[in-house]
């Protein structure tokens, strides 16, 4: 049976995958950071559909800890690892920047390390990012796998420099490291303080009389928004290419984050949506993206990924899910 290491299991894009793996025939080791049988850990929600699936074994690990890592990718000595245990929000990554900066740049070097020294077999998939192109003047096309980059927060920084560690140990010891460079992606699991749940999840309340309001920080700024169900079939392929190349993974579209508060009202049957929206200045940051666009040709013409789900598809699959929470 083929093996797989899933990092981050029990996130939105960790059980997306470890779901996808184990329909194609491997088994999955998933580390998570929190205890799932925690009834309030988000593992518990997200990893339901694999409830007793012996096709899947969750190993309460912290990736920090450059030791955990080693003794992982020995003993197991996957055929594939998936890295998506991160700290992923942008906003936060402000507050703590160097425990950003361990957990998504020092700890991937030490699997690449662990990879390199133990099981240099192993495929490797970084969760590299769209905020690594920051603020630079965006193409028509949209930014591409060739296009430089500008981080503008301790998030973006830190993921650059695993960018670089991944494409560093593919070039000096030819290993199969690869980085996805994923946009914005969203579903029913993505994690409440993101934006696009945080609004369907407030529109529900909303319905329901348990809110009147949704307080935001900067609506302008526009993303490049997809399903994860459809990136985390993106991530298997990119490890499944007969090269290990960096591929960006996007819809190829851009709207405002007033465009989703606009389409969630209206999911819901609600018009006059700017009555229930107030501004917040703690949900600013910084120093903002205000704006990411992706070019997927790359990814499509060479491993045929195409996303299914349009935002449209979207917003009404997260709407539905929570007015029925
Ligand atoms: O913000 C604005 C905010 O936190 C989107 C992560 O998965 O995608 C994600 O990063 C936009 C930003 O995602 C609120 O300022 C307004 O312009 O949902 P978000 P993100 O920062 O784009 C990338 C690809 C990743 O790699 C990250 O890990 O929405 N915004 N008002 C707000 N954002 C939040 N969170 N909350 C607000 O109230």
């Amino acid at each position: 049976m083929k093996t797989a290491i899933v990092t981050g299991v029990g996130g939105q894009d960790g059980s997306y995958l470890a779901e996808n793996l184990i329909a194609k025939g491997y088994f999955v080791i998933g580390i998570d950071r929190r205890r799932v049988d925690d009834p309030r850990a988000p593992a518990r929600i997200t990893l339901a559909g694999l409830k007793g699936n012996d096709s899947l074994k969750v190993i309460d690990g912290d990736i920090t800890d450059p030791l955990f890592v080693t003794r992982l990718v020995s003993d197991y000595r996957p055929e594939k690892f998936f890295n998506l245990a991160a700290m992923s929000h942008v906003g936060q990554s402000f507050k703590q920047p160097t425990a950003t900066f361990k957990t998504n740049a020092v700890t991937v070097i030490n699997q690449l390390e662990a990879i390199r020294k133990f099981s240099p077999e192993t495929k490797y998939y970084q969760a590299s990012t769209s905020e690594l192109y920051g603020n630079l003047a965006c193409p028509k096309a949209g930014y591409d796998e060739s296009h430089g980059f500008r981080p503008r927060s301790p998030y973006g920084v830190a993921k650059l420099a695993a960018y670089w560690a991944v494409v560093n140990y593919r070039e000096a010891y030819g290993m199969f490291a690869t980085n996805g460079i994923l946009f914005n992606h969203e579903s029913p699991r993505r994690g409440a303080d993101f934006v696009t749940r945080k609004i369907t999840l407030g529109v529900a309340d909303i319905v329901r009389g348990k809110a009147d309001k949704i307080t935001l920080g900067n609506i302008e700024a526009y993303r490049d928004w997809g399903f994860a169900g459809d990136y985390v079939e993106a991530m298997d392929l990119i490890m499944d290419a007969p090269i290990p190349k960096d591929y960006v993974v996007a819809t190829g579209r851009s709207y405002s984050v007033r465009d989703f508060v606009i389409k969630s009202f209206n999911a819901a049957g609600i018009d006059d949506w700017e009555k229930y929206i107030e501004f917040d200045p703690r949900f600013m940051r910084p120093s903002e993206v205000p704006y990411l666009l992706g070019n997927p040709s790359k990814i499509n013409d060479e491993l045929g990924w195409k996303p299914r789900v349009t935002l449209d598809g979207l917003v009404s699959m997260m709407v539905k899910h929570d007015l029925v929470q």
